[in-house]
Protein backbone atom coordinates (compact mmCIF):
# COMPACT_ATOMS: atom_id res chain seq x y z
CA UNK A 1 0.00 0.00 0.00
CA UNK A 2 0.72 3.43 -0.70
CA UNK A 3 -0.35 5.94 1.41
CA UNK A 4 -0.55 10.09 0.77
CA UNK A 5 -1.83 12.87 2.44
CA UNK A 6 -5.36 12.07 1.65
CA UNK A 7 -5.18 9.18 4.21
CA UNK A 8 -4.85 11.46 7.44
CA UNK A 9 -7.69 14.33 5.73
CA UNK A 10 -10.06 13.06 8.05
CA UNK A 11 -7.83 13.48 10.97
CA UNK A 12 -8.03 17.13 9.53
CA UNK A 13 -4.34 17.44 8.81
CA UNK A 14 -4.76 19.11 5.61
CA UNK A 15 -3.89 18.12 2.27
CA UNK A 16 -1.32 20.05 -0.17
CA UNK A 17 -3.71 19.41 -3.28
CA UNK A 18 -2.06 18.98 -5.94
CA UNK A 19 1.40 18.25 -4.60
CA UNK A 20 4.06 20.94 -5.38
CA UNK A 21 2.91 24.05 -6.58
CA UNK A 22 0.38 25.58 -4.03
CA UNK A 23 1.29 28.30 -2.01
CA UNK A 24 0.97 26.53 1.88
CA UNK A 25 2.94 28.95 3.91
CA UNK A 26 3.45 32.94 3.84
CA UNK A 27 2.23 33.10 0.16
CA UNK A 28 5.12 30.36 -0.02
CA UNK A 29 4.58 27.77 -2.43
CA UNK A 30 5.04 24.03 -0.39
CA UNK A 31 7.70 22.50 -2.77
CA UNK A 32 9.78 26.30 -1.77
CA UNK A 33 9.92 26.51 1.81
CA UNK A 34 9.74 22.64 1.87
CA UNK A 35 12.75 22.66 -0.19
CA UNK A 36 16.53 21.74 0.57
CA UNK A 37 17.69 25.28 -0.88
CA UNK A 38 15.78 26.92 1.65
CA UNK A 39 17.21 25.19 4.66
CA UNK A 40 20.62 26.63 3.10
CA UNK A 41 18.87 30.33 2.15
CA UNK A 42 16.75 30.59 5.95
CA UNK A 43 16.70 27.31 8.31
CA UNK A 44 14.55 29.81 10.98
CA UNK A 45 11.90 29.90 8.14
CA UNK A 46 12.01 26.26 7.56
CA UNK A 47 11.28 25.68 10.97
CA UNK A 48 8.70 28.26 11.78
CA UNK A 49 6.81 26.23 8.75
CA UNK A 50 7.41 23.06 10.87
CA UNK A 51 6.99 23.81 14.26
CA UNK A 52 3.52 25.42 13.20
CA UNK A 53 2.95 22.08 11.82
CA UNK A 54 4.06 19.91 14.38
CA UNK A 55 2.52 21.64 16.84
CA UNK A 56 -1.06 21.46 14.91
CA UNK A 57 -0.82 17.48 14.22
CA UNK A 58 0.39 17.39 17.82
CA UNK A 59 -3.87 17.25 18.86
CA UNK A 60 -4.89 15.34 15.82
CA UNK A 61 -5.33 11.43 16.12
CA UNK A 62 -5.67 8.35 13.64
CA UNK A 63 -8.69 8.15 11.90
CA UNK A 64 -11.05 4.58 10.48
CA UNK A 65 -8.58 4.51 7.60
CA UNK A 66 -5.68 4.49 9.69
CA UNK A 67 -6.75 1.48 11.97
CA UNK A 68 -8.01 -0.12 8.80
CA UNK A 69 -4.61 -0.38 7.45
CA UNK A 70 -3.30 -1.12 10.45
CA UNK A 71 -5.29 -4.14 10.63
CA UNK A 72 -4.26 -5.61 7.11
CA UNK A 73 -0.73 -6.00 8.58
CA UNK A 74 -2.20 -9.07 10.15
CA UNK A 75 -4.35 -9.90 7.59
CA UNK A 76 -1.67 -10.49 4.66
CA UNK A 77 0.82 -13.18 4.21
CA UNK A 78 2.92 -10.47 3.87
CA UNK A 79 2.33 -6.79 3.84
CA UNK A 80 4.23 -3.61 3.35
CA UNK A 81 2.63 0.08 4.06
CA UNK A 82 4.53 2.73 2.21
CA UNK A 83 3.97 6.36 2.99
CA UNK A 84 4.43 10.04 2.06
CA UNK A 85 3.22 10.99 5.13
CA UNK A 86 5.50 12.64 7.88
CA UNK A 87 2.79 12.89 10.38
CA UNK A 88 2.81 9.44 12.14
CA UNK A 89 -0.73 8.91 12.30
CA UNK A 90 -0.33 5.27 10.64
CA UNK A 91 2.00 4.55 13.79
CA UNK A 92 -0.14 5.85 16.55
CA UNK A 93 -3.05 3.55 15.03
CA UNK A 94 -1.16 0.59 15.43
CA UNK A 95 0.99 0.42 11.65
CA UNK A 96 4.21 -1.73 12.24
CA UNK A 97 7.59 -1.05 9.90
CA UNK A 98 5.70 1.47 8.41
CA UNK A 99 7.97 3.16 5.51
CA UNK A 100 8.17 6.36 5.89
CA UNK A 101 9.64 7.80 2.24
CA UNK A 102 9.52 11.09 3.05
CA UNK A 103 10.71 11.39 6.80
CA UNK A 104 9.35 11.96 10.00
CA UNK A 105 7.98 15.35 11.50
CA UNK A 106 8.45 14.23 15.14
CA UNK A 107 12.08 13.98 14.37
CA UNK A 108 15.28 16.54 13.89
CA UNK A 109 18.45 15.81 12.26
CA UNK A 110 21.83 17.32 13.08
CA UNK A 111 22.98 18.65 9.56
CA UNK A 112 26.67 18.02 10.39
CA UNK A 113 26.42 14.40 12.50
CA UNK A 114 23.34 13.20 11.23
CA UNK A 115 22.27 12.44 14.79
CA UNK A 116 18.09 12.20 15.06
CA UNK A 117 16.41 13.80 18.22
CA UNK A 118 12.95 12.68 19.10
CA UNK A 119 10.59 15.58 19.37
CA UNK A 120 7.23 13.91 20.03
CA UNK A 121 8.08 13.56 24.06
CA UNK A 122 10.21 16.71 23.98
CA UNK A 123 10.52 20.52 23.04
CA UNK A 124 13.00 20.85 19.65
CA UNK A 125 16.42 21.40 20.85
CA UNK A 126 18.29 24.34 20.17
CA UNK A 127 20.93 22.94 18.90
CA UNK A 128 22.26 19.20 17.96
CA UNK A 129 23.07 17.79 21.83
CA UNK A 130 25.62 15.64 20.26
CA UNK A 131 27.89 17.86 18.67
CA UNK A 132 26.35 21.36 18.66
CA UNK A 133 25.80 21.91 15.30
CA UNK A 134 22.43 23.21 13.66
CA UNK A 135 19.57 21.11 13.72
CA UNK A 136 17.16 20.69 10.71
CA UNK A 137 13.24 19.12 9.91
CA UNK A 138 14.34 15.19 9.63
CA UNK A 139 11.87 15.13 6.28
CA UNK A 140 12.69 15.30 2.82
CA UNK A 141 12.61 18.14 1.46
CA UNK A 142 12.18 18.94 -2.62
CA UNK A 143 15.43 18.36 -4.81
CA UNK A 144 16.39 15.91 -2.14
CA UNK A 145 16.98 12.03 -1.69
CA UNK A 146 14.61 9.81 -0.12
CA UNK A 147 15.98 8.04 3.07
CA UNK A 148 18.49 5.35 1.68
CA UNK A 149 17.44 2.54 1.07
CA UNK A 150 13.85 3.61 1.32
CA UNK A 151 12.59 3.90 -2.11
CA UNK A 152 14.53 0.84 -3.63
CA UNK A 153 13.02 -1.64 -0.31
CA UNK A 154 9.72 -0.30 -1.77
CA UNK A 155 10.09 -1.06 -4.96
CA UNK A 156 11.64 -4.56 -4.76
CA UNK A 157 8.00 -5.38 -2.76
CA UNK A 158 5.84 -3.37 -5.39
CA UNK A 159 7.68 -5.19 -7.95
CA UNK A 160 6.48 -8.51 -6.49
CA UNK A 161 3.01 -8.09 -4.84
CA UNK A 162 -0.31 -9.30 -5.80
CA UNK A 163 -2.32 -6.79 -4.60
CA UNK A 164 -1.34 -3.17 -4.68
CA UNK A 165 -3.61 -0.25 -3.11
CA UNK A 166 -3.09 3.48 -3.54
CA UNK A 167 -4.64 5.67 -1.02
CA UNK A 168 -5.36 8.93 -0.80
CA UNK A 169 -2.58 10.55 -2.91
CA UNK A 170 -2.82 12.90 -5.97
CA UNK A 171 0.48 10.71 -7.18
CA UNK A 172 2.52 14.14 -8.51
CA UNK A 173 5.42 13.82 -6.63
CA UNK A 174 7.96 11.40 -7.14
CA UNK A 175 9.98 8.98 -7.14
CA UNK A 176 6.80 7.76 -4.87
CA UNK A 177 4.30 8.03 -7.42
CA UNK A 178 6.57 5.62 -9.45
CA UNK A 179 5.25 2.65 -7.10
CA UNK A 180 2.28 1.73 -8.40
CA UNK A 181 3.43 1.65 -12.17
CA UNK A 182 6.03 -0.73 -10.92
CA UNK A 183 3.52 -2.94 -9.06
CA UNK A 184 1.44 -2.71 -12.38
CA UNK A 185 4.06 -3.33 -14.99
CA UNK A 186 4.80 -6.30 -12.26
CA UNK A 187 1.30 -7.88 -13.34
CA UNK A 188 -0.36 -6.57 -9.65
CA UNK A 189 -3.88 -5.96 -9.15
CA UNK A 190 -3.50 -1.92 -8.51
CA UNK A 191 -6.58 -0.77 -6.85
CA UNK A 192 -6.89 2.81 -6.00
CA UNK A 193 -8.92 4.62 -3.17
CA UNK A 194 -9.71 8.41 -3.76
CA UNK A 195 -12.53 11.17 -3.58
CA UNK A 196 -10.89 12.07 -7.06
CA UNK A 197 -9.47 11.07 -9.95
CA UNK A 198 -5.62 10.72 -10.26
CA UNK A 199 -3.07 10.28 -13.24
CA UNK A 200 -2.74 7.12 -11.64
CA UNK A 201 -6.81 5.89 -12.29
CA UNK A 202 -6.15 5.10 -15.60
CA UNK A 203 -3.81 2.47 -14.60
CA UNK A 204 -5.98 0.87 -11.40
CA UNK A 205 -7.66 -2.03 -12.18
CA UNK A 206 -10.28 -0.69 -10.00
CA UNK A 207 -10.50 2.47 -8.81
CA UNK A 208 -13.01 2.61 -5.58
CA UNK A 209 -14.49 6.65 -5.51
CA UNK A 210 -14.75 7.19 -1.85
CA UNK A 211 -13.05 8.75 1.28
CA UNK A 212 -10.59 6.34 2.85
CA UNK A 213 -11.87 6.75 6.18
CA UNK A 214 -15.56 5.61 4.40
CA UNK A 215 -14.34 3.23 2.18
CA UNK A 216 -11.40 1.35 3.74
CA UNK A 217 -13.31 -0.24 6.57
CA UNK A 218 -15.91 -1.57 4.33
CA UNK A 219 -12.91 -4.16 4.01
CA UNK A 220 -13.52 -5.45 7.92
CA UNK A 221 -16.24 -7.40 7.83
CA UNK A 222 -16.52 -11.24 7.52
CA UNK A 223 -18.26 -11.26 4.31
CA UNK A 224 -16.15 -8.52 2.43
CA UNK A 225 -14.56 -9.17 -0.52
CA UNK A 226 -11.16 -9.48 0.43
C1 LIG B 1 14.00 13.58 -5.52
C2 LIG B 1 7.97 16.09 3.04
C3 LIG B 1 16.13 12.94 -6.36
C4 LIG B 1 8.14 17.54 3.29
C5 LIG B 1 7.49 15.87 0.65
C6 LIG B 1 10.13 13.43 -11.87
C7 LIG B 1 9.20 14.20 -12.50
C8 LIG B 1 8.91 15.49 -12.00
C9 LIG B 1 9.52 15.99 -10.86
C10 LIG B 1 10.44 15.22 -10.24
C11 LIG B 1 10.76 13.97 -10.74
N1 LIG B 1 11.70 13.46 -9.93
C12 LIG B 1 11.98 14.34 -8.95
C13 LIG B 1 11.23 15.43 -9.13
C14 LIG B 1 11.21 16.59 -8.29
C15 LIG B 1 10.25 16.42 -7.08
C16 LIG B 1 8.83 16.26 -7.52
O1 LIG B 1 8.28 15.16 -7.60
N2 LIG B 1 8.20 17.40 -7.76
C17 LIG B 1 6.73 17.40 -8.06
C18 LIG B 1 6.14 18.62 -7.38
C19 LIG B 1 6.48 17.41 -9.52
N3 LIG B 1 10.64 15.27 -6.27
C20 LIG B 1 11.61 15.47 -5.34
O2 LIG B 1 12.19 16.51 -5.17
C21 LIG B 1 11.93 14.25 -4.50
N4 LIG B 1 13.36 14.04 -4.44
O3 LIG B 1 13.45 13.35 -6.56
O4 LIG B 1 15.33 13.37 -5.25
C22 LIG B 1 16.54 14.16 -6.95
C23 LIG B 1 17.33 15.01 -6.18
C24 LIG B 1 17.77 16.16 -6.81
C25 LIG B 1 17.32 16.51 -8.11
C26 LIG B 1 16.48 15.64 -8.83
C27 LIG B 1 16.09 14.43 -8.24
C28 LIG B 1 11.52 14.48 -3.03
C29 LIG B 1 10.07 14.65 -2.94
C30 LIG B 1 9.65 14.66 -1.45
C31 LIG B 1 9.32 16.05 -1.00
N5 LIG B 1 8.77 16.04 0.35
N6 LIG B 1 7.04 15.86 1.94
C32 LIG B 1 6.88 18.23 3.81
O5 LIG B 1 5.87 17.53 4.05
O6 LIG B 1 6.96 19.43 4.00
S1 LIG B 1 6.37 15.66 -0.65
C33 LIG B 1 4.79 15.86 0.08
O7 LIG B 1 3.97 16.29 -0.99
C34 LIG B 1 4.15 14.64 0.62
O8 LIG B 1 5.06 13.81 1.29
C35 LIG B 1 3.58 14.00 -0.65
O9 LIG B 1 4.56 13.24 -1.31
C36 LIG B 1 3.25 15.20 -1.49
C37 LIG B 1 1.79 15.55 -1.39
O10 LIG B 1 1.14 14.62 -2.18
P1 LIG B 1 -0.08 13.77 -1.54
O11 LIG B 1 0.35 13.12 -0.28
O12 LIG B 1 -0.58 12.92 -2.63
O13 LIG B 1 -1.13 14.91 -1.14
P2 LIG B 1 -1.97 15.87 -2.09
O14 LIG B 1 -2.50 16.93 -1.21
O15 LIG B 1 -1.22 16.25 -3.30
O16 LIG B 1 -3.18 14.95 -2.60
C38 LIG B 1 -4.10 14.44 -1.64
C39 LIG B 1 -4.93 13.42 -2.40
O17 LIG B 1 -5.81 12.81 -1.46
C40 LIG B 1 -5.79 14.04 -3.50
O18 LIG B 1 -5.75 13.20 -4.63
C41 LIG B 1 -7.20 14.06 -2.89
O19 LIG B 1 -8.20 13.87 -3.87
C42 LIG B 1 -7.13 12.85 -1.97
N7 LIG B 1 -8.02 12.91 -0.80
C43 LIG B 1 -8.48 14.00 -0.14
N8 LIG B 1 -9.26 13.60 0.92
C44 LIG B 1 -9.24 12.24 0.92
C45 LIG B 1 -8.44 11.79 -0.16
N9 LIG B 1 -8.22 10.49 -0.43
C46 LIG B 1 -8.83 9.58 0.39
N10 LIG B 1 -9.60 9.93 1.47
C47 LIG B 1 -9.84 11.23 1.75
N11 LIG B 1 -10.61 11.56 2.79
Amino acid sequence: MLSGAGVSAESGVPTFRGGGNTAVWKGMRFDVISSAEMVERDLPAVWEWFDYRRNFLHELMPNPAHYEIARWQDRFAEFTLVTQNIDGLHQKAGARDVIELHGNIWRARCIACGFTHDMAQSKRPDACLECGDRLRPDVVLFGEMLPPGAFEFAAARASKCELCFVVGTSALVYPAAGLPEIAKAAGAYVVEVNPERTPLSSLCDEVLTGKAGEVLPLFNNENSLL
